[in-house]
């Protein structure tokens, strides 16, 4: 299986984030990339390869011209007013109700415009990551294209939460969103996204939720009580053409284990069957795991190797686009698990 990986993706380190309350480092690092290529290099079986470049055009796919550029300028109108020793990061943001939603001149007002918590700040250098990123997901979608059955593209920052002109939970550019356009712009007619991070894929939820020919699936814990706590619901079914194309799984925080899990991927796969989806993404989170920091259900090693293989039986062309996954110990052996299950 090939994998697209590129140095570039430690041009984006975030110094904090706020951990109930406290400034922790922040969880979402350019070492959790070492960890998988380390584990990828150990297995054997893997060729590594870098991304071809795309530019800023496939980004307005599924994202707002506005949204690219403010991402784009961020760093440099931050820098003009404060500096350069902190972090650009939104502290107020736009309620749904009660406030207005112009566009602010002001970099604060812009970052809280964009923003919908404050885990996605911006570094002098995190755009060069987040396009290399984007760029990763893209090769992969080529690869597929060109007659791969699978690869997987190794992407930092991860995507899933990116709305159309949002960032949060860790995420800028939709990474996977991206790529299954892609592959839908190049021929596959229908295209699913299965996507298995420990949080609800909200931003590719709300990028495919009116349209029938890409299917958005996710298992992920119950927002009721885990973030992002605004969406995830099992009665978010799609709209107009898109209703019945969004499945929401959402599975009990603490005792989810495999004998829960298991039900809720046999469902999940069925609907992509039955949707007779000619190309599969997964967005591939591993803070599934027993140990993962910030998450919580109970998965281990050899449930990610069983995860793989039921993903290869269904034999459908297939992209792992890297998302969530904190535990960085065995965050690179759990991964590896999946991509091995599912080759054998
Ligand atoms: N108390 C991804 O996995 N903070 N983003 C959670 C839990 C935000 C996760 C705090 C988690 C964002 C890509
Ligand atoms: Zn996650």
């Amino acid at each position: 299986m090939k994998v697209i990986y590129t140095e570039k993706q430690r041009l984006h380190r975030v110094k904090y984030e706020f951990l109930s309350g406290e400034p922790t480092p922040c969880f979402e690092k350019p070492e959790r990339a070492d960890m998988v290529l380390n584990a990828i290099h150990q297995q054997g079986g893997f060729t590594v390869c870098e991304p071809d470049a795309f530019g800023t055009d496939p980004m307005l796919w599924v994202h707002t011209p506005d949204y690219v550029e403010f991402l784009q300028s961020a760093w440099s109108e931050w820098e003009a007013r404060f500096g350069s020793e902190h972090d650009a990061s939104p502290y107020c943001f736009v309620s749904p109700r009660y406030l207005r939603h112009r566009i602010p001149k002001d970099i604060e007002g812009k970052l809280g415009y964009y923003s919908f918590d404050m885990t996605a700040a911006i570094t002098k250098t995190s755009w060069d990551a987040i396009q290399a990123a984007t760029d990763c997901a893209l090769t992969g979608a080529q690869l597929l294209i060109n007659g791969e059955h699978s690869a997987f593209a190794l992407c930092r920052p991860p995507g899933h939460h990116a709305a159309p002109d949002m960032m949060g939970g860790y995420c800028y550019i939709n990474n996977a969103a991206i790529a299954a356009e892609s592959l839908r712009r190049n021929g596959k007619k229908r295209v699913a996204i299965l996507d298995l991070d420990y949080h609800h894929g909200n931003g590719t939820q709300s990028i495919f939720y009116d349209r029938d020919d890409v299917l958005f699936v996710s298992i992920h814990g119950d927002p009721d009580y885990d973030y992002p706590h605004y969406l995830g619901f099992a009665d978010e079914v799609g709209e107009g053409k898109g209703k019945g194309y969004n499945l929401n799984l959402p599975l009990p925080q603490g005792k989810t284990d495999w004998s829960l899990y298991q039900p809720a991927l046999h469902t999940a796969l069925s609907r992509i069957q039955a949707f007779d989806a000619q190309a599969l993404v997964i967005s591939l989170g591993m803070d599934t795991y027993e140990n993962d920091p910030i998450s919580y259900f109970k998965l281990k090693r050899e449930d990610y190797r069983a995860i793989g293989e039921q993903l290869g039986k269904l034999g459908i062309p297939t992209l792992f686009v890297f998302e969530g996954g904190y535990a960085v110990d065995d965050l690179g052996y759990n991964t590896v698990a999946v991509l091995d299950g599912f080759k054998n």
